[in-house]
């Protein structure tokens, strides 16, 4: 048994993770005690880690088309393809499409590459769709990319205010910090900025349901009430501060109208904001996703410039990041727009002291394609060979019909995955395996600058070799054999901490020069450190900005102009489409979905709609709905709920061709940008909804996997084998035959119940005695407990798994909403009840639910409420 220190490579928030691997090779994985972004807890993402090892669909070799190769011959191929296209056609025919998720040194190796060597920006990143507009925004503002605050600020905050954030959801172990910050100190006020009412109102003492897109009137409002209430730090913005005067015009000039509040929750929140002098204004995807991220996030830091609320204890503007090196990628020069160290491409001397300490042969002078953009000029044949690296486009660009067919029509296009058979790698002309987490070894930054190592627990996965490795592979290969030398991370991360020192010296906030001389042994052991890191700080910094200091050439923080823009008008007849995530998934579901603790809890894409547009568009509860815009066509399961406003539904981000027959939502997505960050506006499409009527709904259960063959479907593990929901617009002929062709077993023994007529179908089939598939139809969503029959798959064979529940003296757990332990919502609900418990605490005595990882315990309060009502009403 060994235990390895490393950091998950989920969210931003970046928990420490203690692996221990016995000699059989099983992974155990628990919280970092001393980590001190977690302190020991996870989520239920990070707690099933163990569970994504599972050797299926791992890419084990180069892939050539549909063959396998060596690694000689791949990158040979690669080195060549992009070699021959500069020679042809010049540095800018070419491009590469990273990710937040890669490590630093993968990130580094990327740009140094790109820039340095084949002479061209052409580098963007998944962080466009993701933190873009921030980081404009913190530009815009500081003069740098600079996240000022800490984690420690939330917890002494006596105000959070979260703009655009579901923080209960996509940070969860930050959320629950502070929860358990504002049991230890209650006077501490929550308050939630979302159109949405999602598990993190769970929280707030106020849930501002704000018309979408309304921010930047929001936070106009507030600077001109802080003005007018007399708040204005008038010293700091005199010594600290320029474009006050502007910045307060625009915002005077400005009603909050746009923003649909009723009078009473805006006074509060003005009132609440402009009299806690300790308050953190967190914010995420709702603003940056925006046609005007950039102006959102300058909305806000303005506020907090106004009235000194920065680099102080307990306040501050925090953007939390979303992937778990989104922060590094950033660092590290991976936008078009951007050069290593918070450098910036188009200074002159920026350039040259970059290319000075590369040694490099060439260097572009502007920016290149922002990913929207770039992907446009591949779907235009100007980018003719094009490699993708740790991120899925096919899935998560806006218009993704378009990028697909962009993809398929290029020349050459080259995808490092960990899968052959993500929606990208699928059609790719060379996909190269890649290291995964748990393989590779380096550094994450998270949200709070905080640099943290990655180590490997398992040897990679067949011949999968590290990104940085790769590329200094094919960067050898095409000539430049002394610029990628590297033989370990160790070498790459001392040459970028080195760097960071020169561009310090051109007062830039990034510096971990403290670490350039770091020995591989003590980067083995590097501990988390936040940065600054250098001579005068080796142990890392605080604060940013407590001196009131910034890197705009005036050092003052600016305040920006911004006007609300258009973007909130109603549709009209059209609905406005919000996208985002949930709980469980993470992403494109490459990881998260092998794990069947976490594909329990929503198994299936689904339209949150109010009930006002469902009726109005003859939708009932568990149809199935088109969801239609100009670009494209999604098919979701509805979910009635006033949770979404009226006019703005809300569907899930993570489904993809491998899980669902028309999940991908982010083809009905518009390529709709923000100006000045390029970053795409998620949040907006406009569509219309209709039911899809089917003449037939199923729902599957097996034991081994199951081939959908159905108008839609979606399919998803469980703890004992694979389920999907099914739907079809013409009725089998034969569902005996159409149910052994589904399960593909076809000498199987079957019992079951038909009546044709009314097209009700309920098939079993057995093995040696125990149940092994089943599969439910009806002309209605099928009513059969999900939970309940997956669980019965390898049981000895019964009568009750046709009638799709349990039996009268067995109790049907529900859906699962504890993934943990396993608590379904009809088992919450009756303990509630008959037990008359009062808090999700004494659920957790009562059925352990929501003690371990905590991930669902705004579910838990939610039902708290529910099974309270019925005891009420009992
Ligand atoms: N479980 C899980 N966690 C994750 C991820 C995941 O895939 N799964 N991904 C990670 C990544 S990369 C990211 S970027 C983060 C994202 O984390 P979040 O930003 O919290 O996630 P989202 O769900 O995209 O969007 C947040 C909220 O913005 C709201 N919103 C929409 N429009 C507006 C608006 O105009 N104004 C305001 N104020 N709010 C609006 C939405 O209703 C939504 O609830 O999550 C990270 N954590
Ligand atoms: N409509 C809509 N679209 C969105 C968003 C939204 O809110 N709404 N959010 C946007 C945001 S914020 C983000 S961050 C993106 C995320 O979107 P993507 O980056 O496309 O999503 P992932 O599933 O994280 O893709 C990561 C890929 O890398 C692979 N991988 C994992 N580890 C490694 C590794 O170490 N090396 C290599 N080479 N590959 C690896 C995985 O198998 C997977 O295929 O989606 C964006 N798209
Ligand atoms: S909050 Fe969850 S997903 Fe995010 S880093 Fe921590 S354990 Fe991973
Ligand atoms: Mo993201």
């Amino acid at each position: 048994m060994k235990t390895i220190c490393t950091t998950c490579p989920y969210c931003g928030v970046g928990c420490g993770v203690l692996a221990n691997v016995d000699d059989a090779g099983t992974v155990k994985i628990k919280g970092h005690p001393t980590h001190p972004a977690n302190l020991g807890r996870l989520c239920s993402k990070g707690s099933a880690l163990g569970e994504t090892f599972d050797p299926e669909g791992r890419l084990l070799a180069p892939q050539i088309g549909t063959r396998s190769a060596g690694w000689d011959e791949a990158l040979d191929l690669v080195a060549d393809r992009f070699s021959q296209t500069i020679a042809e056609h010049g540095p800018d025919s070419v491009a590469f499409y990273v990710s937040g998720q890669l490590l630093t040194e993968d990130y580094y190796v990327a740009n140094k590459l790109m820039k340095g060597y084949i002479g061209s920006a052409n580098i963007d990143t998944n962080s466009r769709l993701c933190m873009a507009s921030t980081v404009a925004g913190h530009k815009r503002a500081f003069g740098t990319d600079t996240v000022p605050g800490v984690y420690e600020d939330l917890e002494e905050a006596d105000l959070i205010v979260l703009v655009g954030s579901n923080l209960a959801w996509c940070h969860p172990v930050l959320y629950q910090r502070i929860v358990a910050a504002k049991k230890a100190r209650p006077q501490m006020k929550v308050v939630n900025i979302d159109p949405r009412r999602t598990a993190t109102c769970d929280i707030a003492d106020l849930h501002l349901p704000l018309a979408p897109g309304s921010d930047v009137a929001l936070f106009n409002r507030l600077l001109s009430e802080i003005h007018q209430q007399g708040c204005v730090d008038s010293a700091f913005v005199g010594a600290h501060v320029e474009g006050f005067e502007d910045a307060l015009n625009a915002a005077s000039g400005e009603d909050a109208s746009a923003t649909g509040l009723n009078h009473h929750d805006l006074t509060t929140f003005l009132n609440w904001w402009i009299g806690t002098e300790k308050t953190v204004t967190v914010f995420s995807q709702g603003v940056n996703q925006s046609q005007q991220g950039t102006d959102k996030v300058n909305a806000i830091l303005n506020c907090h410039l106004a009235t000194g609320r920065i680099g102080k204890p307990g306040c501050g503007p925090f953007s939390v990041t979303g992937q778990p090196n989104a922060m590094g990628g950033r660092e590290v020069g991976g936008l078009a727009n951007m050069l290593a160290c918070h450098l910036d491409i188009e200074n002159e001397t920026h350039r040259d002291v970059v290319q000075g300490f590369w040694k490099s042969p060439t260097m572009p002078e502007q920016a290149g394609l922002k990913a929207v953009d770039l992907f446009e000029a591949v779907g235009r044949g100007e980018i003719k060979a094009l490699w993708i690296m740790c991120t899925n486009p096919v899935v998560s660009l806006p218009d993704a019909d378009k990028v697909k067919a962009a993809i398929e029509g290029c020349d050459f296009v080259v995808v490092s995955d960990l899968s052959a058979d993500t929606d990208t790698a699928k059609i790719a002309d060379v996909v190269l395996p890649a290291t995964g987490w748990g393989e590779k070894d380096g550094t994450v930054t998270n949200s709070e600058r905080m640099i943290s190592r990655q180590r490997a627990i398992l040897p990679p996965a067949g011949q999968a070799r590290h990104d940085w490795d790769i590329m200094s592979d094919v960067g050898r290969r095409m000539g430049w054999a002394d610029a990628f030398a590297y033989s370990a991370p160790a070498d790459i991360f001392r040459e970028y901490a080195e760097l960071s020192g020169l561009a310090s010296a051109l007062n830039r906030d990034f510096d971990i020069s403290g670490l350039q001389s770091l020995s591989d042994a003590e980067f083995e052991a590097l501990e988390p450190t936040r940065w600054p890191i250098t001579a005068n700080a080796p142990k890392g910094s605080q604060r940013m900005f407590a001196d009131g200091q910034f890197f705009t050439p005036s050092s003052r923080g600016r305040m920006l102009a911004v006007h609300q823009n258009a973007t909130t008008k109603a549709y009209g007849e059209t609905l406005r489409l919000n996208t985002g995530r949930i709980r469980d998934q993470w992403h494109t579901m490459t990881r998260t979905a092998k794990s069947p603790r976490l594909s329990t809890h929503m198994a299936e894409p689904y339209l949150e709609i109010h009930p006002d547009d469902a009726k109005n568009n003859g939708i009932r509860d568990a149809d199935l709905v088109r969801v239609q815009s100009a670009e494209g066509e999604a098919v979701l399961r509805a979910l009635i709920t006033d949770r979404v406003q009226k006019g703005v539904p809300f569907a899930p981000i993570h489904w993809t061709s491998e899980y669902a027959s028309d999940g991908r939502i982010s083809t009905v997505v518009p390529s709709v940008t923000d100006p000045v960050s390029g970053q795409p506006d998620s949040k907006a499409a406009r569509v219309t909804v209709s039911p899809m009527s089917p003449a037939w709904y199923g729902f599957a259960v097996s034991q081994k996997g199951l081939t959908p063959n159905a108008s839609y479907w979606a399919t998803a593990r469980h703890s004992r084998g694979w389920r999907a929901e099914l739907a079809g617009m013409d009725a089998p002929q034969d569902w005996q035959a159409y149910a052994r062709d589904l399960f593909d077993l076809q000498d199987a023994e079957i019992t079951s119940v038909i009546d044709a007529e009314r097209g009700v179908v309920r098939i079993a089939f057995h093995e040696n005695g125990c149940v092994i598939a089943a599969l439910f139809c009806s002309p209605e969503p099928v009513s059969v407990s999900r939970s309940w029959a997956a669980g019965r798959m390898g049981d000895e064979t019964s009568s009750s798994i046709l009638a799709g529940r349990p039996g009268a003296d067995q109790p049907d757990p529900g859906a699962i909403v504890c993934a943990c332990f396993n608590v379904g919502v009809n088992t919450i609900i009756d303990a509630i009840v008959q037990k008359d418990l009062i808090s999700v605490d004494q659920i957790g005595i009562a059925l352990e639910a929501g003690s371990n990882c905590g991930s669902c315990r705004p579910e838990l309060a939610a039902l708290l409420v529910n099974g309270r009502t019925r005891l009420a009403a009992e």
